[in-house]
């Protein structure tokens, strides 16, 4: 640390416990002292977690990548519009984004792949798409029936709180928020991920994800979820048109909602999620995107502004796992997991979606950062596993499964994107 009495003064509140004012995190954000901020970070993730560093094997799946919004951070959606009578496809022209590479998948094809994973060992299925205009509310049920059913010890971590409106105004009858998250818990959803957030911000909400519902509708969500025990995650998208003073805010905001839920529901946020924003292929490609010292520094000052919410996750797919490696000593604790698939970002912009991480390259990473890997389930429960079978700690249930996750071949075939005309139950 360099001793400067700021610094000093700033310490002393971190090592007591204490919460810093936007303006304190503000300045240890911009000042190029890297590892002050480093230090303080780890302060909190030392108290929190020592030298432990978590990570899960899991599996995500894009339902669809048609969607009616046009953020223009977004590489990943495809328009869907009606052209005429019995005709509904993508509108290449209305976007520089290709349309030949639409696809919707059937619940079958959801839940062949995490029928898969889930024989692999794999203990969660992260399941988010686009806001499709066509697919009935029942089809997000039956995904997750269908899966629980399959797979009866999987966690479904699914449905963005974005994802999570847009139901409530798509079912017939339209339902509240509070309807929704109870009929997709009563047919297997166990908890909420933390994307669509962006920044909290109405100038930057304005410009680069106009459409898109803004921040009071996604506290609502996560606010009615953690009344109703379900838990959920907190995501930041940086390095894109917004500024530091902006991010300082957005992260204080989660503390904030985080106080309330500590104190009176029954669930809270799990973890802050800082995502790194990747141009290549969005609207927003002419951006250069964070470099290694904003990942850091963005990862550090999340730890330090949030001292509440228990763990700050690099997802490795977005900061890549040589910088989520290193940031494990500036405040992260938990990498995600191995991921398998991932359409929503590719970095080289046609990159492949097959962007996984197997168990032994996890681990390796932690253990030469000096941190003790913990296999975790998504609510952060100890995983115990030998080579057939494992279970969440203090449990008696056994899943059996038949070999490690490792990258294997043969699993691409359940892959491959079928590009299915879901008809209208409209
Ligand atoms: O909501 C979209 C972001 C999010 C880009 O909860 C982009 O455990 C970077 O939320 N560059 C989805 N980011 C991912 C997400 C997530 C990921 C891992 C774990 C968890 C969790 C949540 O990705 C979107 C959006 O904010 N995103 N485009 C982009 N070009």
């Amino acid at each position: 640390m360099i001793a400067s009495s700021a610094n000093l003064e700033l310490r002393a509140k971190i090592v007591a416990g204490e919460q810093l004012s936007a303006e304190e995190g503000l300045a240890l954000y911009e000042s190029p002292d890297l590892h002050t901020l480093g230090e303080f970070a780890n302060i909190i993730r030392e108290r929190l977690h020592g030298r432990k560093a978590y990570f899960n094997i899991n599996r995500h799946i894009n339902y669809t990548n048609f969607c009616v919004l046009r953020c223009k951070f977004c590489s990943f959606y495809r328009p869907y519009v009606k052209t005429g009578e019995g005709d509904e496809s993508a509108a290449p022209e209305e976007s520089s984004l290709a349309a030949s590479d639409t696809y919707e998948l059937s619940v079958f094809e959801i839940v062949e792949r995490a029928k898969v994973a889930y024989a692999r060992g794999a203990t969660e299925v992260h399941i988010v798409g686009g806001l499709h205009p066509k697919l009935p509310f029942t089809y997000y049920t039956h995904m997750c029936k269908a899966i629980r059913e399959a797979c009866p010890y999987m966690h479904i971590k699914a449905f963005t709180a974005i994802e999570i409106i847009h139901f409530s105004r798509i079912a017939k009858p339209r339902l509240s928020i509070a309807q929704v998250l109870s009929q997709l818990r009563d047919a297997g959803l166990g908890s909420l991920p933390g994307g669509g957030a962006e920044i909290f911000d109405d100038r930057v909400h304005e410009e680069a994800f106009m459409n898109k519902v803004g921040e009071e509708e996604w506290f609502e969500v996560h606010r009615t979820a953690h009344k109703l025990g379900i838990f959920t995650n907190a995501t930041m998208l940086y390095g894109h048109i917004e500024t530091p003073a902006e991010r300082i805010a957005h992260l204080v905001k989660l503390r904030e909602h985080q106080e309330e839920s500590l104190r009176s529901r029954m669930a809270h946020f799990n973890c802050v999620i800082p995502l790194s924003f990747i141009p290549d292929g969005s609207d927003l490609s002419h951006l250069p995107g964070p470099d290694g010292l904003t990942d850091l520094k963005t990862l550090a000052i999340s730890r330090v502004m949030c001292p509440n919410i228990p763990h700050i996750k690099a997802f490795w797919i977005m900061q890549t796992p040589k910088l989520a490696q290193v940031s494990l000593s500036y405040g992260v604790d938990d990498f995600d997991g191995t991921v398998v698939y991932y359409d929503i970002t590719k970095r080289e912009g046609a990159g492949t979606t097959h962007q996984e991480l197997t168990v032994d390259r996890l681990k390796r990473l932690m253990v030469e950062a000096d941190c003790t890997p913990v296999e975790r389930d998504t609510l952060y429960r100890r995983i115990v596993r030998d080579e057939k079978s494992w279970h969440v700690e203090g449990e008696s249930w056994l899943v059996p499964f038949e070999a490690m996750p490792a990258g294997d071949a043969s699993d691409a075939a359940t892959q491959e994107t079928v590009q299915l005309r879901i008809a209208s139950n409209d």
